[in-house]
């Protein structure tokens, strides 16, 4: 049995980042797969979310706190700096992707990609209104990225391994993938990721070539600028 139990189903984004983390400790892991709803995962993770971690004896849900303690309670490279003003600009980054990136990039992407494959039309009303935040987003991390390489410091931190599935994935809109251009920082930043022993090979890296089999209107309904 691998040192840490994932418990999730196999297309989460929460699941690749916390698997990413874990991979850049050097901590091996397994997946459980969850069905979700089942009396199992709401047993396991009460508000019906995934992942949720396991390590011997340890349950832990809600992926911030899965990867705080996968960093801490291994050895491997720290995934937080150890200064103050490091660790809060980490947690600032993780706090505002979970708040607001996630929703917006996630939700972008599958009104754009996943609908559209399943037969269904996109909230064109979502689509629209998602284009300033989307705009802001990226500027945003453009100029964290811009000067050392990471959103926070010269190395990777969690904030990196939250940010990287949903760029990844809204990366493949018509839309992202311009403004990503637009952004070359960004666009390095995530070239970066992709090319990491961590992201090579991983579900991760499995879901996202299978995502290209999914053919978008090419057609951009805004562009960057
Ligand atoms: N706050 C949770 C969010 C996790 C989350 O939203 N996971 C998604 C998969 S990426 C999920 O559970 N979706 C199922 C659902 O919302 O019904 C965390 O940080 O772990």
């Amino acid at each position: 049995m691998a040192t840490l139990i994932f418990h999730s189903m196999a297309a989460s984004a929460y699941l690749w980042t916390a698997m990413m983390a874990a991979d850049e400790k050097g901590v091996d892991h397994e997946l459980s797969l969850l069905t979700l709803g089942s009396e199992t995962h709401l047993r396991l993770h009460p508000f019906g979310k995934m992942p949720v971690m396991q390590h011997g004896q340890v349950i832990l849900y809600e992926t911030q706190a899965i990867t705080h303690y996968i960093d801490r309670a291994f050895d491997g490279p720290p995934l937080q700096p150890a200064d103050p003003l490091g660790q809060a600009e980490t947690l600032r980054w993780v706090s505002l992707i979970n708040a607001y990136v996630f929703p917006v990039m996630n939700r972008f992407m599958k009104e754009r990609l996943v609908r559209p494959a399943w037969g269904f039309e996109p909230d064109q009303a979502f689509l629209e209104t998602a284009r300033d935040p989307l705009r802001l987003q990226i500027r945003l991390i453009g100029e964290a990225v811009e000067g050392q390489g990471f959103l926070v410091g010269d190395r990777l931190t969690l904030a990196d391994a939250f940010l990287l599935p949903h760029l990844l994935f809204f990366g493949r809109t018509p839309e992202g993938a311009a403004l990503l251009d637009a952004t070359p920082a960004a666009r390095r930043w995530l070239d970066r990721m992709m090319a990491r022993e961590s992201y090579v090979g991983s579900a991760m890296a499995i879901a996202y070539s299978a995502f290209h089999g999914l053919a978008a209107d090419p057609e951009p309904i805004w562009g960057p600028g």
